[in-house]
């Protein structure tokens, strides 16, 4: 696999956007230094998940008992809102319309991920339902989980990619949906904008690609996923429960042969069951297209323990 860090993407992606306070002094002091030995991920203190091995089996059946007792990270503060495309905290009602918590756990084969979500209103896809680009699994109620497999720091990943990936898990009593990578490659594209109700656009991806609903639903228990998921009502929210693999990465602890795997977040909240999406909860902290660029990702670090 050979991936280049192209810079003047670096530039474009928007790092100095950043929501961490303190980011851009602190990266130009240390950057040349430390960045590169942190794969360039988020710089935020938060952003930096440990995950234990697993030592118990986890059914992938969106009940959570099966995750006690491993810990877990808390996103229920508004430093945790992606600002950007219309939205941010403003609506937020606090952390009953929506808040989540999520575990990571690995072994040789897969990565498992436990997503507890709580959201007031709990509605059922709409934009996953619409066949043309202008409504989407982003304005769904449901997960984005994002994974930079050989934590290269890529910034451009498109559909057939089994390295790099942004999925969308979309819950549905009825018919969950998953959709993974969004892009393909058109040379000479103009640059893909997102219009704001009042006129003014903001980058959505970079010229020369195109959007594509990639839904991969009824292939994710197949290579190169080798995935299993469930979503589980609860009383306050949903759970999700997933299960895959991921090629490219070293499956080991960090001290033990392992490197860092570039892992983000987000939880997509619509209370209204139509339209745009409400508010999106970000883990990584990240404000540019952390949707096209793996180097605006937290950091995942695999432990034998
Ligand atoms: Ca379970
Ligand atoms: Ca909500
Ligand atoms: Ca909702």
């Amino acid at each position: 696999m050979i991936c280049v860090l192209n810079q003047s993407n670096r530039t474009k992606s928007g790092r100095g956007h950043s929501a961490c306070p303190g980011f851009v002094l602190v990266g130009l002091y240390l950057g040349i230094v430390v960045m590169p030995a942190v794969y360039g991920f988020s710089p935020c203190s938060w952003a930096t998940y440990y995950a234990s091995k697993r030592k118990e089996p986890i059914k992938i059946d969106g009940d959570l008992s099966d995750w006690n007792g491993v810990k877990g990270f808390t996103m229920a503060q508004e430093k945790f809102f992606f600002a950007g495309q219309g939205m941010s905290s403003a609506k937020w009602k606090g952390p009953e319309d929506l808040s989540a918590t999520f575990k990571v756990q690995w072994d040789a084969r897969y990565i498992y991920i436990a997503v507890e979500v709580t959201d007031d209103v709990v509605t059922e896809p709409h934009g996953a339902l619409v066949k043309g680009t202008e409504t989407g699994s982003w304005d769904d109620d449901g997960v984005e989980l994002m994974f930079d497999n050989d934590g290269c720091g890529v910034s451009r990943y498109y559909i057939g990619d089994p390295m790099h990936h942004e999925f969308h898990f979309v819950y549905s009593s009825r018919h969950p949906y998953v959709f993974d990578n969004f892009w393909k490659k058109q040379p000479g594209a103009p640059q893909p904008l997102f219009t704001l109700p009042d006129g003014s656009t903001e980058p959505l991806a970079y010229p020369g690609e195109v959007m594509v609903k990639n839904e991969i639903t009824d292939v994710f228990p197949k290579p190169p996923y080798n995935g299993a998921y469930a979503f589980r009502r609860t009383a306050k929210g949903y759970n999700l429960e997933v299960r895959m693999s991921l090629p490219g990465a070293r499956m080991a602890a960090v001290n033990e042969g392992g490197h860092a795997i570039g892992f983000d977040i987000a939880i997509n909240d619509n209370d209204a069951g139509k339209g745009l999406l409400k508010q999106q909860l970000h883990w990584s902290g990240m404000n540019g297209m952390f949707w096209r660029d793996c180097k605006l990702f937290g950091t995942l670090i695999l432990l034998n323990k």
